[in-house]
This record gives C-alpha cells, structure tokens and sequence, in this order.
C-alpha cells in the first residue's frame, strides 16, 4: 500500500520525522522542506469535497496546543490505528504551532489514507501575520522560510470533507453563494483564503440561533440560521443545505465551546473544538467526535495534558471569535 512507502530525502525517514516530532522537537528547515513538497503532491489530488470513510474521529481547533494534541492521540487512539479527520486551525495562538503543524503533515504523508487535514481560518498567510505562527517561525528558525513553506502548502489543504455521503466537515460553515457540493467541489482552491466570497464563507461563517443569514460579528463570513419564520415550505439555510445535499449532519469547528462540543439547529449542526483550556486560560473541556462503522456517534471530552515549564499566561485578551 502507497500509505506504507517511506519518504525517501537523504534527512532521515518519515518515520523518523514522526517520532521526533512527538517528541516536541521540531525538523530542520531541509526537512520540512521536503516533507512539504510530499505533502503538496498528496493534498493536490484531494477534493473540495474530500470523501472520508468510517470509522473516523473529527477534530475541531488544535491551535498550536502540541501537548494537548498528543493527549488528543492518547485519548483517541494513534494515527493509523485510528483514523482522523481535523477540521483545521492547526497553528497561532499555542506555543507549538510549528511542531503542532509539522506532525498533522507528517501523519498525512506517511498515511494519507489514514487523515484528512482540512485547512482551517487560521492557514492562511495573512491571519498567521498576526496570531503567531510567523513570529514562532522567525524565533525556532530564525528566519521566515518555514513560515513561507507551510503557508504555500496551506493553499493545497481540502475545505471540506464528506463522511459517509452524510456528515459534512468544514471549519466555518456555510455560505449564501453556495447551495450544492457541486458548487464547492467546482472552484478552485489553490490559493489565499480570499477576504469574502464563497471559499471565505466556508473557512469563517458561524451558525446562528437567529434565522436567515446575517452579517458575521468576525468581520468574514456570515452567520446561518436553521428555523424559519416563513411558513414551513420555505426550509432555513442549514435545512435546507441538507435537505438539498442529502446531509445528516454539518460538523464544525471554529467557535470555543465550553464543553468541547454544542449540538445546534435540532442536532443538524454540530460545533467541535479540540483544544483544551483555549489559549492555557479560558478553561473549556475540548472533545472529538468518533463516528463507528455503523456510523454511531460519541463524543469523547478531553482536559489539558499536564504541562510542565509552560509560560504563565497573563497578557493575552479573551477573543472569543477566532
Ligand atoms: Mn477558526
């Protein structure tokens, strides 16, 4: 099976890489240079709309919490033992974005069968500008080449993904330019996440408890309701987006939630958010969503890893949104 071929590159197998990097430490700026060329031929063959069989557990937020990531894989079970899907928001805000985003790539090279890594708000060149990947970068590297590999390699990272033809996994959510996975699986991903427009939407909207589409307080996307106040033949957007797609369930991540998971929209909406204590201080539970062969659903909730010699965290500003 391909899945099971080492990376060949003269710096060391991949699954050397791997277990380096579980360790915490990161690969040089060779390494990841070559690990990101594989990862880039992998990722251009995926879909907008990458097909994902169960059994797979769903990941939402990670943000560059290695050590909580690690837990998640203890918890959860290891790459390939079990199979993974996350929903994006790998890097910024954590202190381990680097080595946080150098491992989910590694595990989508060395078993691109076994993962599927959506790209999340946060793989982006410009958001990385501000919320801490670039400066990660230019301190563990000392320069921004690796900021600009992994940032390159963002552009290639699937939207979306379906489980099962049922179950719809994006980061954000939906948008009013989209109404089919044919539109989404149509345009062209390989680029920046764009300012507004439909592959925006998909990486920044929120669901919403009020109806219709509204204007998103994060300044990108928008929010989308479920319960129409029209009579009952007009469906609201999330009912509708799956009643015209044949959807069970839009599994999201993007918004903390305290609990690690909120059902929403009579339970066709689900919001995921794997990182425990957000940003080391807003002390939420983080959760995965495994769905089984029979694809039955259950929630796993998590707490922090025990952290050792982590910096005290006093300076940083509650930002709910992002
Ligand atoms: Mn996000």
């Amino acid at each position: 099976m391909s899945s099971d071929t080492a990376v060949s590159s003269g710096h060391g197998s991949i699954d050397e890489y791997i277990s380096q990097l579980m360790q915490c430490k990161p690969l040089s700026e060779q390494e990841v240079r070559v690990l990101c060329e594989k990862a880039k031929e992998i990722l251009m063959d995926e879909s907008n709309v990458q097909p994902v069989k169960s059994p797979v557990t769903i990941c939402g937020d990670i943000h560059g919490q290695f050590h909580d990531l690690a837990e998640l894989f203890r918890i959860g079970g290891k790459c390939p033992d079990t199979n993974y899907l996350f929903m994006g928001d790998y890097v910024d805000r954590g202190y381990y974005s680097v080595e946080t985003v150098t491992l989910l790539v590694a595990l989508k090279v060395r078993y691109p069968q076994r993962i599927t890594i959506l790209r999340g708000n946060h793989e982006s060149r410009q958001i990385t500008q501000v919320y801490g990947f670039y400066d990660e970068c230019l301190r563990k590297y000392g320069n921004a080449s690796v900021w600009k590999i992994f940032t390159d390699l963002f552009d290639y990272l699937p939207l979306t993904a379906l489980v099962e033809s049922e179950i719809f996994c994006l980061h954000g959510g939906l948008s009013p330019s989209i109404e089919t996975l044919d539109n989404i699986r149509n345009f062209d991903r390989v680029q920046e996440v764009p300012h507004e427009g439909p592959m925006c939407d998909l990486l920044w909207s929120d669901p919403d408890d009020r109806c219709g589409w509204g204007i998103s307080p994060r300044g990108a996307g928008y929010t989308f309701g479920q319960v129409s106040p029209l009579p009952s033949f007009y469906l609201d957007i999330s009912e509708q987006f799956n009643h015209t797609n044949s959807l069970k369930l839009i599994a999201r991540a993007h918004q903390l939630v305290m609990e690690g998971f909120n059902w929403g929209h009579e339970q066709k909406v689900v919001t995921i958010f794997s990182a425990p204590n957000y940003c080391y201080r807003c002390g939420n539970m983080a959760s995965v969503l495994e769905v089984d062969d029979c694809k039955g659903h259950t929630f796993i909730q998590f707490e922090p890893a025990p952290r050792r010699g982590e910096p005290d965290v006093t300076r940083r500003t509650p930002d709910y949104f992002l």
